[in-house]
């Protein structure tokens, strides 16, 4: 492993162009749990079965408890060694996009710049009815918060499944792999579309494609470099010793 540490490395201080795709993985060591991992569940509930709008509809007050038990946790973490060393990287390349499918605000509070939220962010709400949408880090939102403007039901402004994403941050992102010469996969388990379908397009695109991750993924028959281990053991060895 060492040695394609050094010559991703090398690779990496040599490009103009470079894309990074993260997920839940990258935030586990700083306590926040994986969707699918063996802290993935809350109170017996699959994550899954309440990121939908139909649990939303069926029963807002359980989805809002959902999410005010994740806006209190994540509240108390920070960001770990994995996410600084990604700032640093986004430092030292001239052209960077750093795409997360995580709600966790940990990438912006490391101070990452040009980052692509697919997936929405827990500390924005939207307004069901005037769309209306407030940044509030508050822990906790209360049982079935409402909008100031107009008093209708606040969502968290995430996307859930069965929604789609937003098309022009997916364009975006979608470009950045195109383009980029080396993609960077970090913790995540390639289940969920479309990001998952981003390393396929950097591939495709004719990029080095390396992913970071404690365990193999269906990805990884493809990937030019397979770094099995932690994020926050593995991506600050990347940037490590870079004046
Ligand atoms: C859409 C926001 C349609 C909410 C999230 C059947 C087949 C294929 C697709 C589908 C299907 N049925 C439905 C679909 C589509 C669905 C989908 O992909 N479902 C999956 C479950 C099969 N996708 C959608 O619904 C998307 N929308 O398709 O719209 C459409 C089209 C047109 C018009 C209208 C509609 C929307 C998907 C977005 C869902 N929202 N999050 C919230 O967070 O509350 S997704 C959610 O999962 C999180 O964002 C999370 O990031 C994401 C993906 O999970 P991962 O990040 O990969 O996390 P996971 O726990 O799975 O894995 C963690 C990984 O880290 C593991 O590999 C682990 O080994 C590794 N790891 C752990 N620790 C470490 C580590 N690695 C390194 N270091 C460590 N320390
Ligand atoms: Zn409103």
């Amino acid at each position: 492993m060492e040695a394609q540490i050094q010559t991703l490395k090398k690779q990496l201080l040599a490009a103009e162009r470079v894309a990074v795709m993260t997920g839940a993985g990258i935030s586990a060591e700083s306590g926040v749990p994986t969707f699918r991992g063996a802290d993935g569940l809350w109170k017996n509930y699959r994550a899954v079965d309440l990121a939908t709008p139909e649990a939303f509809d069926r029963n807002p007050r359980l989805v809002w408890e959902f999410y005010n038990w994740r806006r209190a946790l994540i509240s108390k973490l920070t960001f770990n060694a994995a996410h600084a060393a990604l700032v640093k990287l986004e430092t030292k390349v001239p052209s960077f996009t750093l795409i997360t499918q995580n709600v966790d605000g940990l990438h912006n509070r490391a101070g990452s710049r040009n980052l692509l939220e697919i997936h929405g962010n827990l500390w924005q709400v939207r307004c069901l009815q005037c769309q209306e949408i407030i940044l509030d880090e508050s822990p906790d939102m209360g049982e079935l918060p409402t909008c100031e403007q107009c008093g209708s039901l606040l969502r968290p402004n995430v996307v859930w499944f069965g929604e789609s994403l937003d098309q022009a941050t997916l364009n975006r992102a979608m470009q950045a792999c195109r383009d980029c010469e080396i993609m960077l996969v970090i913790g995540t388990s390639a289940i969920v579309q479309p990001a998952a379908s981003l390393a396929l397009e950097a591939k495709q695109g004719g990029a080095v494609v390396a992913e970071i991750n404690i365990e193999q993924t269906p990805h990884s028959y493809f990937m030019d470099y397979t770094f099995q281990g932690k994020a926050g053991e593995i991506v600050p060895r990347l940037v490590e010793d870079w004046k």
